[in-house]
Order: C-alpha cells, then structure tokens, then sequence
C-alpha cells in the first residue's frame, strides 16, 4: 500500500508494481548540468507572504520517510487573503499556495540531497511544497500536470550553522520515533529559513514527486546557492528513527532519466 515504501535500492524498484507513475518518463529527481540547460529570460519567483510568520499552530510529524510540517487551514477572512505564502513568476502558470515543507538528508555529508547540480550531491535537500490555486486539495491538483510546485534549497555543511533551521532543529527530539507528532510552540517565516539564498538564480523543469505515487504534476524550481548547516544541526536529522526503528537516513531517490526534458535556467 502507498505508505510502506523504503529507500533501499531494491524497495525503490518496487515502487512502481504499487504505483505505475513511479515508471513515468518525466520522473524525479534528476542530475542538472548547468551546460545542458537552457538559459532563457524569465520573471524571477515571486514569493508571497514569505516573511509572515506560518499560521499557529505548527504540526511538525515523522512520518517514518521524512520530517514533514504541515501548514494549518486559516479561515482566509479572518487572516487576510495574502496572509498564506504562495508562489508566481518564473515558468509558473498560474499561483501556486504553500501546503508544506519536508527535508532529505544523507547519513554522511557528501549524500542526501535528491537533485544532483553540476554532479554534485548535497548534505540536505528541502522542498517547499505548493498546490496550484486552481485546485481545492493537493490530491486533486496531483491529478494534473500543472498541480504543484515544489521550490528545493540545497544544504552545505559549514561550521557557521545558518539561522533558519534552529527552530526546527530544536523540535526534532520530540518526534524521535517514527509517526510522532509535535506541535510547536512557536512560530516561524520562510523567509527565515531560506535567508541568504541569492533567490535570483535557478533551474525549472517538469517532473514529478519524488515519492509515490510520483505524481507527474510538479513544476520544480531549484536555488542552487545553497544554505550552510552545521554538523551538529544534521546530526540531529540523522537521530531520527524510521518505521524499522533503524536510522531515518538517506531518504533520497535515485537519480530518473531526464528523456526529452527542457532544463531552463534563470541565471539572474
Ligand atoms: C514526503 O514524503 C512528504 O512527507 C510528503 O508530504 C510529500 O508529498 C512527498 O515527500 C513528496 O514530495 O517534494 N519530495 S516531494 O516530491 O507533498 C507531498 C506530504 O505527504 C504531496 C504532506
Ligand atoms: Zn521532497
């Protein structure tokens, strides 16, 4: 069934006997080489509401394959219509609204991110996760092609640990085990956790969700400036069990087939 998946090698080639999108040709993650790609003029990402703090209160939960936070339903007359954190420009057709944001990460420092850029893996990988305003429910918009966008953000270990991160980071003790649940008791804005990021320079190309059911229905943007984490920060990610009581480590999936795929980049 659709939540006992694994990372090991020969789990990920199961994937697909369960969820035939998982053997789709315009699948994710893939490995972007910047002289493969097509530099092209393109807004930059419009982000919304980013420097709001996310609506209270945070559910923080380990789902056994990551660490997963949720954005709580605001009553949007109440809040204010941009109070949400959405997304528009680049090659987004339409507005896309924050639904959530999760992490991968390796067991050692030179593994973990999903996307590889100019053959280079990072430590950690974020996706912030974002439904098309079109569709009422992320299922319904992973039914079509132009239903989310997913913005990633790259991880560098660095003895200066960034300052976004803490506030996660100071939670993750509290869902330890797999299938905790955490409500934080605080808040925090994206903008925080992404400061620094020259946002200025990207890549964009249609895939899907690196999970199952691997729905081909992300426009992804990737920021290859990447974001420092301390060792003790990622240490703390590798503490975390999963569903087998082993370590929650290496939750990437292998590098897919980019095909016929366009890879633009916007080189700021
Ligand atoms: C993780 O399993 C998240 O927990 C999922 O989030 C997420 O699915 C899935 O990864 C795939 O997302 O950006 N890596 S990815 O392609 O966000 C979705 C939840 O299930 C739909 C909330
Ligand atoms: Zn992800």
């Amino acid at each position: 069934s659709s939540h006992v998946f694994g990372y090991s090698e020969p789990n990920q080639r199961r994937w697909a006997r369960h969820h035939g999108h998982c053997a789709g040709k315009t699948q994710s993650p893939i490995a972007i080489t910047t002289s493969r790609t097509m530099a092209i003029h393109m807004p930059a990402v419009d982000m919304i509401g980013y420097h709001n703090l996310l609506p209270y209160p945070l559910k923080m939960l380990n789902n056994g394959h990551t660490v997963s936070i949720s954005i709580p339903k605001v009553n949007v007359s109440e809040v204010g219509e941009d109070f949400l954190p959405y997304i528009r420009g680049a090659k987004l057709p339409g507005e896309f609204e924050l639904e959530g944001l999760h992490f991968h990460w390796g067991d050692k420092n030179n593994r973990g991110s999903e996307h590889v850029i100019n053959d280079i893996r990072y430590t950690m990988e974020m996706h912030i996760v974002h439904r098309n305003k079109k569709y009422a429910t992320i299922g319904e918009a992973l039914n079509h092609p132009d239903g989310a966008a997913v913005l990633g953000f790259f991880f560098n270990l660095d003895e200066d640990e960034g300052p976004g991160l803490v506030t996660i980071n100071r939670h993750l003790h509290l869902i330890a085990d797999a299938n905790q649940e955490a409500t934080l008791n605080v808040t925090f804005s994206l903008s925080s956790l992404i400061s620094g990021v020259d946002v200025d320079k990207f890549y964009t190309y249609k895939g899907s969700l690196t999970t199952p059911p691997c729905s081909e229905a992300v426009t992804w943007i990737l920021f290859p400036d990447p974001i420092p984490i301390s060792p003790k920060q990622i240490s703390r990610f590798r503490q975390l069990s999963d569903t087998q009581d082993g370590a929650l480590v290496d939750n990437f999936r292998a590098l897919q087939p980019v095909g016929n795929r366009r890879i633009f980049a916007r080189t700021g």
